[in-house]
């Protein structure tokens, strides 16, 4: 299984900002996710908080739950949260972070990730299909070890 954690504010999408963000929705992006997981013939499961405890919580209990990788977009934390950066780094199961927006083509503040360094990698500025790609990769690890 693979975990998709969306966080603060991507509960919004396609109801502001369609130039940044695009128009369609948190529930468009869950829907193609798990679709994406049926072609790769993995199971996905979609959560989104605006809450970084509850953040940590889904981070820390991820292989317990028997996931197997994470795709975590972790919003504004990006650029705050060691917390996070110390969740993502005291876990065994790889993480890729993605971002729909390229963070590094909009304001200095969003240029710096604390998750950056304790990822598998980063995906950003692709929109959507950041999260398949980063779904591809994972799906590549789960069934190869060589991946
Ligand atoms: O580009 C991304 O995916 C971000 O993680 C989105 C975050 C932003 O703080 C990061 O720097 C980059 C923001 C989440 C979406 O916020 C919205 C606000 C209003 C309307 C729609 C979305």
């Amino acid at each position: 299984m693979i975990l998709v954690i969306n966080g603060p504010n991507l509960n919004l999408l396609g109801q502001r900002e369609p130039d940044v963000y695009g128009a369609a929705t948190l529930s468009d992006l869950e829907t193609a996710c798990e679709n994406w997981g049926k072609e790769l013939g993995t199971e996905v499961e979609c959560r989104q908080s605006n809450h970084e405890g509850q953040l940590l919580e889904w981070l820390h209990g991820a292989e317990a739950e028997g996931a197997t990788g994470i795709i975590l977009n972790a919003g504004g934390y990006t650029h705050t949260s060691v917390a996070l950066r110390d969740a993502v780094s005291g876990i065994n199961i790889p993480v890729i972070e993605v971002h729909l927006s390229n963070i590094h083509a909009r304001e200095s503040f969003r240029h710096h990730s604390y998750l950056a360094a304790v990822c598998l990698g980063s995906i950003v500025g692709l929109g959507f299909a950041g999260y398949r790609a980063a779904l591809h990769i994972l799906v590549e690890r789960e069934t190869d070890t060589r991946a």
